[in-house]
């Protein structure tokens, strides 16, 4: 297959995979392609299909300038099939064939494995499309509303790779598989999507930001493990999709931020210290902290759910096949079978937390959510820098990864964000101090108005510290009009 850094536009799929030498899944692409524009026409961000948006599009997969930025109709965009290059005498990570050469076709014994992993992966890049359709109409900014729009494109890009690996390699189940995955649709009552958290709602901006940042981070760690994998064409296709997703928790982790610091800065202007003045400080048409505190645990723990089982056999199936690796599998020194190793897991046993020594091997969905977790912290450190520098005395904090879980290991127990476990008469009478409450919900929702005018923000999210691609702050990133 050759391959090249630039991206070859002489097709209708963008690609740099020499797709036009490979009629057949040229053709299989292009006619998948018009149910792709139906579904992005009926399920896209809705209102804005016909607007102007100052978006970015891949011409070259090389880290530098890969990105070239242009006002764009995002039914007119460019989405393409990008492979990160090719690296010469890649072998096999981890599990039985460790060390052996990469393969470049499907093996015929993990064929099933590797298509459900693909499916499963191609089936969240859709959905958060879907829950995201209806946000562009409360952008608090253009330039927010641009953001949204732009991991909306990237994110069908995203489905657009896994249907390439279905279509070329997948035969004709891969096409049906193609197909349904323009069927699910999240939340529905007959077909959802694969994976809880991408059946719930994003209902407003202060989720879209927490989703971004904690549950585009497990796609950062899904990625970067399946980038691992010894089936190369899916190893080269996640590690350019990781590129485009680091913006996409920037996205995330910067709007939180930025939400953190006006509810401050506002804090400060009207006199309160008190975080948990919550009336005092709604008052003022900000999110108070504890809010801001209460969706964090809401959409950490959603993303939690999305490791699976700490202890799962489909995990250690995964990696002695090769197909999916740890977390910087690549730079862990060790044999890469783990055999006979153990792993550290947290478990309720007796209804007491305890961390038990279980076979490496079953262990791999928490080895990875524990490496995502420490990733986490990153963001958490970034909102807790700014509250610090505004001067307000409260902190953002991870939950316990035992709170609120609807997968695995503390299904159904009843664990504070402490990490202590409650009787079921104790917990009622406090988790609406965990997760958001319907009045919560509704304040926020109230605050949700559409804010379009260049260089203006909603008064609840202070302006971002720079442009995107430079531009000054006044910049039409979204032409509303016309
Ligand atoms: N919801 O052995 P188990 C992203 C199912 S996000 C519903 O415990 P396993 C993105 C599981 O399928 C990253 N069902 O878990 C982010 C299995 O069913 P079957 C997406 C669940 O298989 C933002 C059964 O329970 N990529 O990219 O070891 C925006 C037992 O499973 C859930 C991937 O996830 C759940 N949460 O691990 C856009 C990578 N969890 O097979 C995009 C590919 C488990 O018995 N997927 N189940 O019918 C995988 O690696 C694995 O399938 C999972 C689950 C990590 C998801």
């Amino acid at each position: 297959m050759a391959t090249s850094i630039n991206v070859d536009y002489s097709t209708t799929i963008p690609n740099n995979i020499g797709l036009s030498e490979d009629r057949r899944v040229l053709k299989a692409l292009e006619r998948w392609h018009p149910g792709y524009l139906n579904w992005w026409n009926d399920m896209g961000p809705d209102g804005f299909q016909e607007k102007l948006v100052y978006l970015r599009t891949a011409v070259s997969v090389d880290l530098d300038g890969w990105a070239k930025f242009g006002y764009v109709r995002m039914p007119e965009y460019r989405w393409g099939i990008l492979l990160a290059p090719q690296e010469e005498g890649r072998t096999i990570p981890c599990g039985e064939q460790a060390g052996q050469p990469v393969w470049q076709e499907v093996p015929g014994e993990h064929r099933a494995i590797l298509r459900r992993l693909i499916v499963i992966q191609g089936d969240t890049e859709p959905a958060s499309v879907e829950q995201q359709r209806h946000l562009g109409k409360t952008a608090p900014s253009l330039y927010d509303m641009r953001n949204l729009f732009q991991v909306n494109v990237e994110e069908g890009r995203h489905l657009w790779a896994m249907v390439y690996l279905l279509q070329k390699y997948f035969g004709r189940d891969g096409r049906e598989e193609a197909e349904e995955l323009l069927r699910r649709q999240s939340g529905h009552e007959d077909h959802p999507r694969m994976l809880g958290a991408f059946n719930e709602a994003t209902p407003d901006w202060l989720s879209f930001f927490m989703f971004t940042t904690f549950t585009d981070r497990d796609g950062k760690m899904q990625l970067e493990s399946l980038a691992q994998s010894g089936f190369d064409p899916l190893s080269r296709t996640c590690r350019f999709m990781l590129t485009e997703d680091a913006h996409h928790m920037f996205v995330g982790a910067t709007g939180v931020q930025r939400v953190i610091k006006r509810t401050c800065a506002a804090m400060k202007d009207a006199g309160i210290e008190d975080p948990y003045d919550i009336d005092g400080i709604r008052k003022l048409g900000v999110i108070d902290l504890p809010t801001i505190q209460k969706k964090c645990n809401l959409h950490f723990s959603l993303s939690l759910d999305l490791f699976g089982s700490e202890l799962s056999t489909n995990a250690a199936n995964a990696f002695n096949a090769g197909i999916k690796g740890r977390y910087k599998e690549d730079r862990i020194e060790d044999d890469h079978q783990l055999v006979d190793d153990t792993y550290k897991v947290m478990r309720l046993i007796d209804s007491e937390i305890k961390l038990v020594d279980e076979p490496a091997l079953s262990a791999l969905n928490a080895r990875l959510r524990d490496d995502y977790v420490k990733d986490c912290d990153k963001g958490i450190t970034l909102w807790n820098n700014t509250i610090r520098k505004e001067g307000v005395d409260f902190q953002i904090t991870l939950p316990h990864v035992g709170f609120h879980r609807q997968i695995g290991e503390f299904v159904g127990a009843n664990i504070t964000p402490c990490g202590k476990v409650l009787s079921s008469d104790e917990w009622d009478g406090v988790k609406d101090d965990f997760l958001p409450t319907k009045a919560d919900g509704d304040f926020v929702a109230s605050l949700m108005k559409p804010c379009w005018e260049p260089g203006k923000y909603a008064n609840w999210i202070s302006p971002p510290k720079v442009g995107i691609d430079s531009k000054p702050g006044e910049f039409e990133y979204v032409k509303i009009e016309g």
